[in-house]
């Protein structure tokens, strides 16, 4: 049988009726989350920013230069893709003390997106092991700031200790040709056939 318009998109994937897909943007603190919703949104992004402060140094990151505020619930966007799918993005705080708001906007997510800042590799980790936890498909996205080391792949998959068969993609959270790599990866990762519907 000949495939329709909506199996070459991938629709015949999502769960039955349903061409809307819900993905969160993942990260440690000050990596890009709210900038990104923001440039892929086709929709004014809703945005929950609080200023940084002294009186949070005990419970915040305090430390990236030329950042005032900080997401304290989540942002919200919106994104059609060709094929119809509506992808509906939540980008997640960074903060640490939020990782049961992290868990939360986890829930009914099909996919993941992690910023990642090769200056802190590291910090990336508690993102993915919320998404391992909730046993939700997730992509790195390796995002470019001045001064972050230009690793190639390959080392970052190994310093990230990355499964194979896991996305990475490089992109600038600023630039919407640039980020909407990130998308593509993601949705094309979700939308998979070798992907068990049981993920
Ligand atoms: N150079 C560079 N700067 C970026 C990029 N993306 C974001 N920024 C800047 O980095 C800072 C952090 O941006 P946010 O989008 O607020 O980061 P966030 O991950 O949402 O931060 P939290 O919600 O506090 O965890 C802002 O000053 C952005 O302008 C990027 O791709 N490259
Ligand atoms: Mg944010």
């Amino acid at each position: 049988m000949a495939s329709t318009a909506s199996d070459r998109a991938g629709l015949h994937y999502l769960p039955p009726g349903s061409r809307s897909v819900k993905v969160v943007v993942l990260g440690a603190f000050g990596v890009g989350k709210t900038t990104y919703v923001e440039t892929v949104s086709e929709i004014a992004p809703l945005q929950t920013e609080e200023h940084l402060t002294e009186a949070g140094q005990n419970v915040d990151h305090l430390t990236v230069s030329s950042k005032a505020t900080t997401t304290v619930s989540m942002d919200f966007g919106r994104r059609t893709l060709a094929g119809g799918i509506v992808l509906y993005l939540f980008g997640a705080p960074g903060q640490p003390r939020f990782a049961d708001t992290i868990r939360w906007l986890l829930e009914g997510a099909l996919g993941g997106l992690v910023l990642v800042d090769t200056r802190h590799l590291e910090q990336c980790w508690e993102s993915i092991g919320l998404l391992e936890e909730a046993g939700i498909p997730y992509t790195i996205a390796i995002n470019s700031f001045a001064g972050s080391p230009a690793y190639a792949k390959d080392v970052l998959r190994e310093a990230l200790a990355l499964p194979a068969d896991r996305p990475l993609v490089r992109l600038d959270a600023r630039h919407l040709e640039s980020a909407k790599a990130g998308l593509i990866a993601l949705v094309t990762d979700i939308l998979s056939p070798m992907r068990s519907p049981a993920r």
